[in-house]
């Protein structure tokens, strides 16, 4: 995972301390049971000799695992609680989105994400947004269970139908991320990817606006060909 907001950065610290100390955990089991193997092998076809541990090694051995734990359980605490807070909109952000977050609507429909902007602006599949700038997300679903994933941005989460999830995420870099709908949701869920394009903030501006524009333009174009009965 390449972190690209400061909340799946430390998502990628926490899965770093659960390798971390898993792969400790497994070299320490291995190691010590291949230490007492050579150690006390006993001759072939002799009764092996009877080790006994005393009440000492016992005590040391559960406090040393006991006090390995507790700085596992502290430290996933802090990083679990870091990836909780609202990162502010940062000076190269979004200026209108500086006191609260840019608000946008995502809607998980079978089966492609639909996104709408403040302006009244709308896209699909993929979502565009400022660098540097707080984005709320909120999710809503018209139908099943979708779940909403980009892991280079955010930490997932579901789109579900009467509900509405938020999502908070800042992309510090520009660049184009690829995501997914993480949750089955019918026949074609595989095919329910999204994008999330982070922009400089004059170029998200232009978007909304050319969105905006389009959508203007294709809505006058129909009425207009019903006022002139050229629809049935
Ligand atoms: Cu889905």
């Amino acid at each position: 995972m390449s972190p690209s907001s400061p909340g799946t950065d430390q998502i990628d610290t926490l899965l770093w301390i659960g390798f971390v100390a898993a792969t400790i955990l497994v070299v320490a089991v291995n190691g010590a049971l291949i230490y007492a193997l050579r150690r006390y092998r006993g001759d072939r076809g002799a009764e092996p000799r009877q080790v006994r541990g005393g009440r000492g090694v016992q005590l040391r051995v559960g406090a040393a695992l006991t006090a390995f734990a507790a700085v596992i359980l502290v430290l996933s605490a802090i990083y679990t609680d870091k990836v909780r807070e609202t990162p502010a909109t940062g000076a190269a952000g979004l200026a209108s989105a500086k006191s609260k977050p840019l608000e946008i609507t995502a809607t998980g429909q079978q089966w492609l994400w639909r996104y709408d902007y403040p302006n009244l602006a709308s896209s699909y599949y993929k979502l565009v947004v400022p660098v540097d700038t707080t984005v709320e997300l909120d999710l809503i679903s018209t139908d099943v269970i979708h779940t909403w994933d980009v892991p280079e941005l955010a930490p997932k989460r579901d789109a579900v139908p009467g509900k509405v999830n938020h999502v908070v995420f800042r992309a510090d870099e520009e660049g184009v991320y690829a995501g997914s709908s993480a949750t089955f949701s019918g026949q074609a869920y595989a095919a329910m990817r999204t994008a999330v394009e982070v922009v400089s903030p004059q170029a998200y501006e232009d978007f909304i606006k050319r969105q905006k524009a389009d959508i203007q333009a294709a809505q006058d174009r129909v009425v207009g060909l019903i006022q002139r009965g050229e629809v049935p």
